[in-house]
């Protein structure tokens, strides 16, 4: 099946459908969440019985999108649906939601790293943002493209491509960004200001922190930065968005490859890995057993600050060399 067959089937599938599910992957980011409230929103205008629940709340401030307070935070298992859409994941393990088996499932994708264990898959590695895929589902089913469904689907795009300064970025979706803010008519920099200039100034305080622990490694060419627990008794913080922080590290010169440790136990940390040019993320996050994209990965690793940085450099020295 083409991609384009798979985007016809699942809009015939919905249009059959009368009560459907909507679940998206934990640690929710703004392509997952905005997606799925765009998502919600169609299903709903289609006079469709829905229900959106995901098992993590979203870090602040993805919870000022609009029509966020739809979402549910519980399991959908075991009311019954007739259809159930997972974004961005498709296991237990990516959507913490039990007895997926149980369901007729559609997984909406752009990781190439999907797996394919949904009833009907549909995954787009070309696809910079799932945002860009829910566009083109919503165009297939034919609804009316509204202002919020734009604005959650703008804010998607925007961030999975880093406010379109990623290599991901196509012609494509910057045109259906264009497309988004002609029919949805607000403003792009309502976008921008509510996800990247909403800081809290213990944010702010938190990047003073994290950026303070730069190290470079492998001629530079290596840039590790770390959160570690200890911040957090000193900061009024929940769990925040990091991606912006990130951002700051791999802007270095000469920086290809980017590291940013999160403590999120004892000898345990959540690795996000981002790199530029022709070095692959993902193929250093598959070594642990961690998935994303070329320029994106994630993978967790148990041990001490130092042993997981020498494993992890010694990996990414094989591929630079
Ligand atoms: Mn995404």
């Amino acid at each position: 099946m083409n991609y384009d067959n798979v985007k016809e089937k699942i809009a015939e599938l919905v249009h059959h459908a009368s009560k459907i599910a909507i679940s998206s992957h934990v640690r929710p980011d703004a392509d997952c969440i905005g997606s799925g409230l765009a998502l919600y929103q169609m299903l709903k205008q289609l006079g469709k019985e829905v229900c959106y629940c995901i098992t993590d709340p979203a870090p602040y401030p993805l919870t000022q999108l609009p029509h966020y307070d739809v979402i549910q935070f519980r399991q959908v298992f075991p009311e019954e649906f007739d259809l159930y859409f997972l974004i961005e994941g498709a296991t237990e393990i990516r959507t913490g939601q039990k007895y997926l088996e149980k369901y007729y499932t559609i997984n909406i994708d752009h990781h190439a790293t999907s797996t394919n264990d949904a009833s009907l898959n549909w995954v787009v590695p070309d696809a910079a943002a799932v945002g860009e895929l829910i566009y083109e589902l919503g165009i297939c089913l034919g609804i009316e493209f509204t202002r919020d469904i734009g604005f959650n689907l703008y804010a998607a795009i925007t961030s999975d491509t880093g406010s379109f300064k990623y290599s991901n970025t196509t012609d494509k979706s910057l045109w259906i960004c264009a497309e988004l803010v002609k029919i949805g008519g607000f403003p792009p920099s309502d976008v921008s200001n509510l996800l990247f200039n909403s800081n809290h100034y213990e944010k702010v305080q938190m990047i003073q922190k994290v950026l303070a622990t730069t190290e470079l490694h492998l001629d530079s060419r290596v840039c590790i930065i770390r959160f570690e627990r200890s911040f957090l008794s000193t900061l009024d913080l929940k769990d925040i968005e990091t991606e912006d922080i990130i951002s700051i590290a791999r802007s270095i010169t000469g920086v290809v490859v980017t590291l940013f440790f999160k403590e999120i136990g004892d000898n345990h940390f959540r690795v996000s890995i981002r790199s530029k040019g022709a070095f692959n993320s993902q193929k250093v996050a598959q070594e642990f057993n961690g998935g994303g994209h070329d320029h994106a990965a994630g993978f967790f690793l148990k041990g001490s600050f130092s042993e997981a940085k020498e494993k992890i450099l010694e990996v990414i020295d094989r591929q630079l060399s």
